[in-house]
């Protein structure tokens, strides 16, 4: 392997060379344990040590880098003490994730590194999100993020891209291209000659580079990160390197030719490295000697403390209450000027208003800005908060849900309007597996709300009508808000917008405009959690929320023999049981009635909890009403067939009557 001469400093050769035997030498001795059965699993970067080296060493502390499953190399190089990768790597409390995930899958704030989830592609579009933020700051940083070959088939890296290209942001998308994706080689993963060609499908700036030559990595990408900082722009980079064991350690390498490994075995980074610093008198036997003697003293010494940690102790309330960011809520109180207005216009004001109360809160959303998105909502957002803040996005939920975290990890607060609620499929992943899972995970919130249009009645067939909050009730990390009112919208919006934690916005389209009330004009909050009891009554509890309250309310306004209590949830979760178990005691009667189709809805688990807790109190079985299990049909007749108002006032009265 030939070394061009070089304008770093011999120091820096050295530290180079120091930095790669590092991450060497510990998954020399990793391999050794895990045959030992004393760590789980390992991916190996035997062999690409060049990449993540080079690229930490070309960083500032203070950039961010995301790293993948086989980048060592970059934990090491932001010198975090490895007692605690290896605590991270035996699930004890030294660690970054408190035992509750493995290996490279955590992130550390203290060292601005941001490690993966298993899914891969989502990680880019984070960059995207706290490169984004590092402009809004005006900071001249560099945010670097690793991905696999394998993973550029992923939708998410074409997202990604496409977005840091067209906010140019200074993102170094770093491609390492080991040759194989599990057993997968590169001919069946895509088509094109190099991947570095996929830039100009983006407009973006690409180069190859040698991944196993330390001195090319580090020399040019230190020009380019220079050259990032003073003029922001996406750089996709292409490491040539290979993977010189399995996928994990228990996959083999059974599927590769035997001449690739020997030809590869021979441009191994380390000790070609090695013979040129020997060569250029940097080095020398005894030198060489005394580093690995220092590396491999600081790693027994290290292991022996993590080895000596105690396990985790189990607490089951400790695990629970890190699912969610601590949050106190802030009262603030409605002011006495009102004003009748819809649904929209509250959901309106109230986020106009939550821009002015945060300086660092930023919206985005497909046709937001000038266009005002396609229920109008921001309209005129752009004049008052300018366009860095009021941000169009591309037809990509899923870089974009995924940009979202980036800003926050990065100290911003996001609003992410989904153009429909049923378009939220395309950003499921990052919703559930990120944003949802970050805080129990290491620690980290997700200061995200996510604007759902949901719901039926509007003619608008399977894809524009669906109302899918039970897909984010079932995962724990997430909040999900549904209001039935304009008060309640305004304030409820402002309170999930405090909020650090990721939330679900439900809002009914139907009611958008058809629900007008009495709305403060000033700034005011509402607690999350707290159901509304909207009508009291003693011989039935009707329990729901959306436009299934107004359904409702208009039954017990035909039918005033109905005596009921009327609970609206306003929030699915968190969920206020006490004010429905209160109810259910008093009435002995409950009926749940759901806009959403029937099985695994809210209203399942509402039951089986007022079943498990009330049992003695009912008089009667609980009852759940809800839409079809089928698609929400477009045909006027189909729809109203399709949802559960009709088929509520009968369950109603055989509830009533049994
Ligand atoms: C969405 C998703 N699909 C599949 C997997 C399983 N998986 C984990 S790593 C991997 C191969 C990744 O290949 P590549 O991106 O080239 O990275 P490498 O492992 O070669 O470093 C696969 C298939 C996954 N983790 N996530």
């Amino acid at each position: 392997m030939k070394y061009q001469p070089t304008t770093t400093s011999k120091n820096t050769q050295l530290k180079l060379y120091e930095r790669m035997m590092k991450p060497r030498l510990i998954e020399e001795k990793m391999l050794i344990l895990l045959r030992q059965g004393k760590v789980s699993k390992w991916f190996s970067g035997i062999g690409q040590e060049a990449i993540a080296v080079g690229v930490t060493s070309a960083l500032k502390e203070e950039e961010y880098i995301l790293p993948m499953h086989r980048n060592l190399g970059v934990f090491t190089s932001r010198n975090i003490p490895l007692y605690r990768l290896f605590a991270q790597w035996q699930g004890k409390g030294s660690g970054f994730t408190k035992g509750r995930d493995r290996s490279f899958h955590f992130g550390t704030q203290e060292y601005k590194i941001v490690g993966m989830i298993s899914h891969l592609g989502p990680q880019l579009g984070v960059a995207d999100g706290i490169a984004l933020a590092n402009i809004l700051k005006r900071e001249k940083w560099v945010t670097a993020v690793f991905t696999g070959e394998g993973a550029t088939s992923e939708g998410d890296f074409h997202e990604a891209l496409n977005v840091a290209s067209v906010w140019n942001l200074p993102v170094l998308f770093c491609i390492e291209n080991n040759g194989y994706g599990l057993s997968t080689p590169t001919n069946e993963q895509y088509k094109c000659e190099n991947l570095a060609d996929k830039g100009i499908g983006y407009g973006m700036e690409s180069h190859i580079l040698d991944g196993n030559n330390i001195l090319e990595v580090y020399e040019k990408v230190d020009a380019l990160c220079q050259s990032m900082r003073t003029n922001p722009r996406p750089v996709l980079l292409e490491f040539k390197t290979f993977r010189m064991r399995g996928h994990e350690e228990a996959s083999g390498t059974k599927y590769v030719p035997q001449e690739l490994m020997d030809q590869w075995a021979k441009k191994d980074p380390i000790s070609n490295y090695e013979k040129f610093l020997v060569s250029e008198g940097v080095l020398n036997d005894g030198s060489i000697a005394q580093i690995t003697e220092r590396i491999h003293q600081e790693i027994d010494e290290h292991l022996q403390m993590a080895f000596n940690e105690d396990e985790i102790p189990l607490d089951p309330a400790v695990e629970i209450n890190d699912v969610y960011k601590p949050y106190d809520h802030k009262e603030v109180s409605p002011g006495q000027k009102v004003s009748n207005i819809r649904l929209i216009d509250a959901i309106s004001q109230g986020l106009r208003q939550s821009m002015e109360q945060h300086e660092n809160l930023v919206l985005m959303g497909q046709d937001i800005a000038d266009y005002g998105g396609v229920f109008k909502i921001t309209e005129g957002f752009v004049d008052a908060f300018g366009k860095d803040r009021v941000r169009n996005t591309p037809i990509c939920e899923s870089a974009i849900i995924s940009t979202a975290m980036g800003l926050s990890i990065n100290g911003m607060k996001v609003m992410v309007e989904m153009q429909f609620a049923d378009f939220v499929s395309s950003g499921f992943n990052p919703i559930v597996n990120y944003l949802a899972k970050s805080h129990y995970r290491w620690g980290e919130h997700a200061d995200v709300v996510i604007r759902m249009p949901c719901g039926a009645g509007v003619g608008a067939g399977p894809f524009h009508s669906q109302t899918n909050e039970a897909w984010f009730t079932k995962t724990p990390g997430l909040k999900v808000v549904y209001p039935a009112f304009p008060y309640d919208a305004k304030g409820l919006l402002a309170s999930a917008i405090n909020d650090p934690n990721p939330v679900l916005f439900f809002e009914h389209k139907a009611l958008y405009r058809s629900m007008y009330q009495d709305v403060p004009d000033d700034y005011y909050t509402l607690p999350m959690g707290k159901a509304g009891l909207l009508r009291s009554g003693a011989d039935i509890t009707i329990v729901t929320y959306g436009a299934g309250v107004h359904w409702a309310l208009e039954l017990l306004d035909n039918q005033p023999a109905i005596n009921a209590d009327l609970i609206d949830l306003r929030t699915l979760q968190p969920l206020d049981m006490d004010t429905i178990y209160a109810s259910v005691k008093k009435t002995a009667k409950l009926i749940i009635l759901q806009e959403d189709s029937l099985f695994g809805g809210v209203a399942s688990d509402i039951s089986a909890m007022v079943m498990e807790n009330c049992f003695e109190y009912l008089d009667a079985p609980v009852k759940r009403v809800g839409s079809l299990d089928t698609p929400i049909p477009f045909a006027k007749k189909l729809e109203q067939n399709y949802l559960p108002k009709e088929r509520f006032s009968l369950a109603i009265k055989e509830l009533l009557e049994y």
